[in-house]
C-alpha cells in the first residue's frame, strides 16, 4: 500500500497561521516546523532536498542564505503584505513564486491610524493617566487638546492602504493631501515632493512601502520642514524613518510627536523612545486582529493550495 502523505507537497513553517489555517495546511500537506525546532538549522539540513513550499511572515521574511539551501523550492507564502524582509531578487532568479496578503489587511490598518491621530491630538493616553492619577479631583479641567476637523492629513503613498485611511480621515472632515510616485485619480491635492507635502500637513501619515527606495525618505530636512506641532504617524515600516533624526526632533519638540507602529530595530527599539512625552507607540500591530490575522493566514493557505492545484496564484507578488 502507498503512504498516502507520500503526495503531499512538504512546507518549512518559518512563522506559524492561525491555529484554524495551521489546521488546513496539516489536512493538505506536511509540514515541517522550523518555528519550533529545537535546532532549526538541524532541521532545515534533514528536510531541505524536500521542501517545495514556504510559510513566512513579515519581519522574518525568507533570505537568499534559506534559499540557497532548498533546491526544490516552488513558492514562498508570506503572511503579510510588505515584502521588504523576502529576497525578491533571489526568488525571481531561482523562478520561485512570492505570494502575500494585500488588501485583507487594509480596513484594520487604516482604523489603527485614525486611532493614532485621534490619541495623539484628542490627549487620549494623557487623558486617561489624568484621571486614573486623582489629577482631575486635585487640579480640574486638563489643558486643552487640539481638534482634527480640519487640519491636513498628508499621505505618503496612496495605495490601498493610504486611500483607505484618507476616506476614514475625510469622514472626519480632514483635508487630504498626498505625494507618492505617481499622481492618482482621487480629488485630493498632490505634492511632487514629500518636503513640500511636509510643509503643508498637521499629520504626516506614511502608508508607502518599506525597502531600498523608501529608506530613509523621511529625513531630517522633512522632519525640519514640518509644521512644529504637526505630528509624523508611521504605519509602513521603521526603515522608511531616519529614527536618529526623528529622535532628535521630538526631543528638541521640533514636532508635535509620533504615533509609531513600525520601528528600525524591532522588537528591540531604540530605548530613547522610552523617555519622550511626545509620542504614542505600538508594537507593530495594525494588522493585529483575530479576523484580520484570520484572512491573512487563509489566503496564505489559498495561494499555496492554488499553487500545487495548477491553479493561477491568488496574489502573486
Ligand atoms: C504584520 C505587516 O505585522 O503585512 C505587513 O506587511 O507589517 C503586518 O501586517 C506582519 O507582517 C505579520 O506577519
Amino acid at each position: 500500500m502507498t503512504n498516502p502523505s507520500a503526495e503531499k507537497p512538504q512546507l518549512l513553517v518559518l512563522r506559524p497561521l492561525m491555529p484554524a489555517q495551521m489546521e488546513q495546511l496539516e489536512a493538505d500537506f506536511i509540514l515541517h516546523r522550523y518555528d519550533e525546532a529545537e535546532d532549526p538549522q538541524a532541521l532545515l539540513a534533514s528536510v531541505a532536498p524536500a521542501i517545495r513550499g514556504v510559510v513566512t511572515a513579515g519581519g522574518l521574511g525568507f533570505k537568499r542564505d534559506m534559499l540557497s539551501q532548498l533546491p526544490a523550492l516552488e513558492i514562498v507564502s508570506s503572511s503579510a503584505v510588505g515584502t521588504d524582509s523576502i529576497d525578491l531578487v533571489a526568488c525571481a532568479e531561482r523562478g520561485v513564486h512570492v505570494t502575500n496578503t494585500p488588501d485583507v489587511l487594509n480596513d484594520d490598518v487604516a482604523d489603527l491610524g485614525i486611532g493614532l491621530i485621534l490619541s495623539a491630538f484628542r490627549r487620549l493616553g494623557p487623558g486617561h493617566d489624568y484621571v486614573r492619577s486623582g489629577e482631575w479631583s486635585r487640579s480640574g479641567m486638563m489643558p486643552l487638546a487640539t481638534s482634527l476637523t480640519g487640519k491636513r492629513l498628508g499621505v505618503v503613498g496612496l495605495g490601498r492602504i493610504g486611500l483607505e485611511l484618507a476616506q476614514r480621515a475625510q469622514a472626519l472632515k480632514m483635508q487630504i493631501v498626498y505625494t507618492g510616485r505617481n499622481r492618482k485619480n482621487v480629488a485630493y491635492e498632490f505634492y511632487d515632493s514629500v518636503i513640500e507635502l511636509a510643509r503643508n500637513s498637521d499629520v504626516l501619515v506614511l502608508t508607502c512601502p518599506g525597502g531600498a527606495d523608501t529608506r530613509h525618505l523621511i529625513n531630517a530636512a522633512v522632519l525640519d520642514a514640518m509644521r512644529p506641532d504637526a505630528w509624523l504617524i508611521n504605519l509602513s515600516r521603521g526603515s522608511v524613518v531616519d529614527e536618529d533624526a526623528l529622535i532628535d526632533a521630538l526631543q528638541r519638540k521640533a514636532i508635535g510627536g509620533a504615533g509609531l507602529d513600525v520601528f528600525e530595530n524591532e522588537p528591540h527599539i531604540d530605548t530613547r523612545f522610552y523617555e519622550l512625552d511626545n509620542v504614542l507607540l505600538y508594537p507593530h500591530h495594525a494588522s493585529g486582529t483575530v479576523e484580520t490575522r484570520s484572512a491573512m493566514s487563509q489566503l496564505v493557505v489559498d495561494n499555496l493550495k492554488a499553487h500545487f492545484q495548477g491553479k493561477p496564484l491568488i496574489s502573486p507578488v
